[in-house]
């Protein structure tokens, strides 16, 4: 069994343009008024709770081609939580972009944020790039209502126009910014996703609702068992309380801690239960804390589906399990982080893998996808999609156990939109070895650390870092034109990432896939490749700090470039835990390389 979950108990899993032109003038203050009023309900507007899981618009690309326009918006709701979204032309919220390999993407992004309560910007949050930093656009000022997009995942390059985040920082009033690039032909078959990436702003931009799929189509291709199925898209995000200041549920057994954090968000409380750090919605429908009342999803009895859920959550880590008459089901895990389990594994496709990997529970740190069979409840018989609690730490947020959505199978529920092939054509086989089989040309040390205001108390951290071992902890400044490593195009390297604080964090990279080797110094002989991996707390009394170690693939074409790495709890994303990696092409003079080509071994003060 090749997933991580098997091996570690669950605390160590994871692995109207028409208003702003009246807005503009001051004569028709009624107007002005009539325009408010329909921005508080029609930008970014939500379901109900309790509503039934509606499926997001899908866009598909045509002849090769998807061409679409996004608009990122933002509203502030009269409770005072912030909502973004990006809508498609029509108007539909957060579509999902499907693609296949090869496909040419051009996407027209336009900012038609507002500023909170009426201002352009929270100004003591903007920072602004030095300017011998050529930008992508012509502001990098990043603030809150500034945006991008990051095609997580994904192997697009790190360039101009396709993938960067770190010189590409759209304005509103801005003309709209092109997006252009070709997905790539090897691009794993799975689900992916787009969310905004400014700086310093990604939390409360994400947790405000900005994220959407992205589905590089032919999964079925790579694994046959799933022709002809059924697919449906999830996407959970967090959101901050509807109610914080309820108590919990009676039906809750009574927490004897309470503790907030930092940034007034509720700790881990170590017990599964309590006031959780965030609300969770399922394809936006909310599911509210402290009853947590269901969404509903519709199927029919005892059906099959291919269910892709994206954690789109700010901070918040998912347990997944569905229940029947409360007794957990067996889900068919086939892919995660978009990537289909053995794929370019040799001896993949003789059948010396299991085709579907059957667990009882899937963790998703944030960030990250698992796509998995699951088969309907019987008529009559309403299903459960929960999270279980996650520990996360002491220092960690509380994700406590709650409901998701009712699995409601009735004879005449509507099929999802999308089905996959049913007899599909078989992927080419992969053009490079397994990752598994390639030698590293060097071993890398990174660690996760923070700075505490007060050393007793592990909440009470102010500075976020992710360092590579030899060089100084400092939270990430965007101004600075050096990068953190420099990495040659054509090798692999072997990562070992220590997490020396008192709660979870989630590595991750862009613009390639790794390999989970080691989780906490245990082989785990994953047979898929990630993004995104739940690097486990230090609790204190262990000896060595908790660690993951991950062979990362410097070998794709398009990696060429200069790109982030980063926690994925995005506070601490936003507060200084990232670092940059220059990739270079392997004909390029080592020049500043040299050192760390040099160095082969472990522990060098990598550059
Ligand atoms: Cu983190």
């Amino acid at each position: 069994m090749r997933f991580p979950q098997e091996h570690f108990p669950f605390h160590a899993i994871f692995p109207a343009r028409f208003c702003v032109s009246v807005f503009l003038s001051f004569l028709l203050l009624p107007i002005q008024r009539l325009c408010a009023q329909q921005a508080a309900t029609d930008v970014c507007p939500r379901p109900q709770p309790g509503s039934v899981v509606a499926e997001p618009v899908d866009l598909r690309s045509k002849s090769g081609v998807l061409e679409l326009q996004l608009i990122a918006r933002n509203v502030k709701e009269s409770d005072g939580r912030s909502r973004y979204c990006f809508t498609d032309s029509n108007g539909h919220e957060s579509p999902t972009l499907r693609v296949k390999p090869g496909d040419l993407v051009i996407l027209h992004l336009r900012n038609q944020m507002t500023g909170v309560d009426g201002k352009t910007a929270m100004p003591q949050h903007a920072h602004s790039m030095s300017m011998e930093q050529r930008g992508c656009t012509a502001s990098q000022e990043m603030s809150l209502i500034a945006t991008n997009l990051h095609f997580h995942g994904t192997t697009i390059p790190p360039a101009c126009h396709q993938d960067d985040v770190l010189r590409t920082m759209i304005q509103p009033g801005d003309p709209p910014f092109t997006y252009r690039f070709r997905v790539p032909k090897d691009e794993p078959p799975g689900l992916y996703w787009y969310h905004p990436h400014i700086h310093g702003f990604t939390k409360p931009q994400i947790l405000g609702g900005a994220s959407g799929a992205l589905i590089v189509e032919g999964i079925e291709r790579a694994k046959p068992e799933l022709a002809g199925l059924p697919e449906r898209v999830l996407v959970i995000r967090d959101e901050d309380l509807a109610h914080p200041d309820a108590p919990p549920s009676k039906f809750e057994p009574p927490v004897p801690k309470f503790f907030v954090d930092r940034d007034g968000d509720a700790a881990n409380t170590g017990t599964g239960f309590g006031k959780p750090a965030k609300d969770l919605s399922i394809n936006y429908v909310p599911v509210p804390y402290p009853d947590y009342p269901p969404a509903v999803i519709r199927m029919r009895p005892e059906e099959r589906q291919l269910w892709r859920i994206l954690n789109a959550s700010a901070i918040t880590y998912l347990d997944i399990e569905v229940l029947f008459n409360r007794k957990p089901q067996p889900l068919g895990l086939v892919a995660m982080d978009g990537v289909p389990m053995g794929l370019g594994v040799p001896g993949a496709a003789g059948g010396t893998l299991p085709p579907i990997d059957w667990q009882m529970h899937l963790g998703i740190p944030p960030g990250a996808r698992v796509e998995f069979v699951m088969q309907g409840p019987p008529a009559d018989e309403t299903g459960m999609l929960v999270t279980k609690s996650v520990d996360t730490g002491p220092g960690g947020e509380n994700d406590p156990n709650r409901a998701l959505a009712h699995i409601v199978a009735t004879a005449d529920a509507p099929e999802p939109r999308s089905q996959l092939a049913s007899s599909p054509p078989p992927l080419p086989p992969p053009s490079r070895p397994w990752l598994g089989d390639v030698l590293p040309v060097r071993v890398r040390h990174l660690y996760f650390s923070e700075k505490l205001d007060n050393p007793d108390d592990p909440t009470s951290a102010v500075e976020f870092y992710l360092t590579v071992e030899g060089q100084t902890p400092k939270m990430f400044d965007m101004s600075s034109t050096t990068p953190n490593m420099v990495a040659q195009q054509g090798t692999v390297e072997d990562w070992i990432i220590e997490n020396r604080t008192s709660e979870l964090h989630a590595f991750h990279i862009h613009q390639l896939h790794f390999l989970l080797l080691d989780y906490n110094g245990i082989s785990v002989h994953e047979n898929f490749l990630r993004d995104t991996v739940n690097v486990p707390y230090y609790n204190g009394r262990q000896l060595a700090y908790p660690s993951v170690r991950v062979r990362v693939d410097f070998r794709g074409p398009n990696v060429v470039g200069t790109f982030p790495y980063h926690c994925h709890l995005l506070e601490h994303e936003d507060k200084g835990m990232m670092g940059t990696i220059e990739v270079v092409p392997p004909s390029s003079p080592l020049g500043r390389t040299s050192s760390a080509a040099g160095a082969g071994g472990s522990n060098q003060p990598a550059r």
